[in-house]
């Protein structure tokens, strides 16, 4: 289980836009955000900095949580 915090996730939508992003690295990754404190959860064995990375193009910097 890897674990982000995105500090920029703020409603519903970008809860969205982050899930697409990882999904676009790995479509069977387990996906679980918490918008209370802004970290997303990831079940998938696709490389961190990849999905790092996605997230950053869409917009979401993060960082480990
Ligand atoms: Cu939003």
């Amino acid at each position: 289980m890897l674990k982000l915090n995105v500090p920029d996730m703020s409603c519903g939508h970008c809860e969205a836009t982050v899930t697409k992003a990882i999904r676009k690295i790995d479509e069977t990754a387990k996906v679980n955000v918490d918008l209370t404190s802004r970290t997303v959860a990831i079940e998938s064995t696709a490389d961190i900095q990849r999905i790092a990375a996605a997230l950053e193009a869409e917009g979401y910097p993060s960082r480990p949580a």
